[in-house]
């Protein structure tokens, strides 16, 4: 029996159950439990919080996981990642209110900038030989430019819709995420054979969405 790790409920919820569906695993799906079985295939689901699922992933209390990349490289597990799955599509961006003048990176020197991916976000600004202070919050960060709290912002962007209403322009690009399938480094064989059917059957999926 393997065991995967998605979303309780949140962005990527949805689209994990669809695609496991679409493999043609049967469960009963209830959102009350924490874990279910497949009925037609050696296969458990647990219900996680997304920020939980490298790090269990990594630890062997579940074998594989889906996650989204940003969560993944901000928790520094990369090496985990197997499959990109081609939903839950954003980026991080940077963004500043939408009064500034803003010409490059080099006018963030020295600001204060609020996110909730600090470690995305530094290896950018290093990259660039841009020193600035980073501000680590959990949510709401749209806001911080707002009440005062930061000069700019790094959130996940995907409509922009979210900017917008804020007052804010997206001004840089520091990582592109899509979800990703992750899985445990030392699987037994027993497991691993059971992967690679799953994957077999996810590149069936993703050549019939073609
Ligand atoms: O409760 P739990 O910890 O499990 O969930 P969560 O609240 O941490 O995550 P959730 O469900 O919001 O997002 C899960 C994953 O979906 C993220 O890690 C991304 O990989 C992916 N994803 C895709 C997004 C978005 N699109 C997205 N638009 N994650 C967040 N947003 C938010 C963003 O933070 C901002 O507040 O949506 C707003 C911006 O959206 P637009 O469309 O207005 O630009
Ligand atoms: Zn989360």
């Amino acid at each position: 029996m393997l065991r995967i790790a998605i979303q309780k409920s949140g962005r990527l919820s949805e689209e994990s159950l669809k695609l496991i569906k679409e493999c043609g695993i049967s469960f009963i799906n209830s959102s009350l439990k924490l874990k279910t079985e497949s009925t037609n295939f050696p296969l458990e689901i647990l219900y996680l919080r997304d920020d939980d699922i490298p790090g269990y992933v990594a630890d062997g209390v579940a074998d594989i996981g889906i996650v989204g990349e940003n969560v993944l490289v901000e928790e520094g597990m990369q090496q985990l990642a197997v499959e990109p799955l081609g939903f839950s599509k954003c980026r991080l961006s940077l963004a500043v209110p939408k009064s500034d003048d803003y010409s490059d990176i080099s006018d963030l020197q020295g600001k204060n900038i609020a996110t909730s991916y600090p470690n995305l976000l530094q290896s950018f600004l290093d990259e660039r030989g841009v020193q600035a202070h980073i501000h680590t919050i959990s949510g709401s960060v749209e806001i911080a430019p707002s009440i005062g709290l930061a000069d700019a912002i790094c959130d996940i962007v995907s409509s922009g819709s979210t900017l917008i209403s804020n007052g804010l322009k997206e001004v840089e690009r520091v990582f592109k995420s899509q979800a990703v399938l992750i899985s445990n480094q030392s699987l037994s064989d027993e497991k691993r054979a059971i992967l690679d059917k799953l994957l077999f059957r996810i590149h069936a999926v993703q050549r019939a969405q073609r």
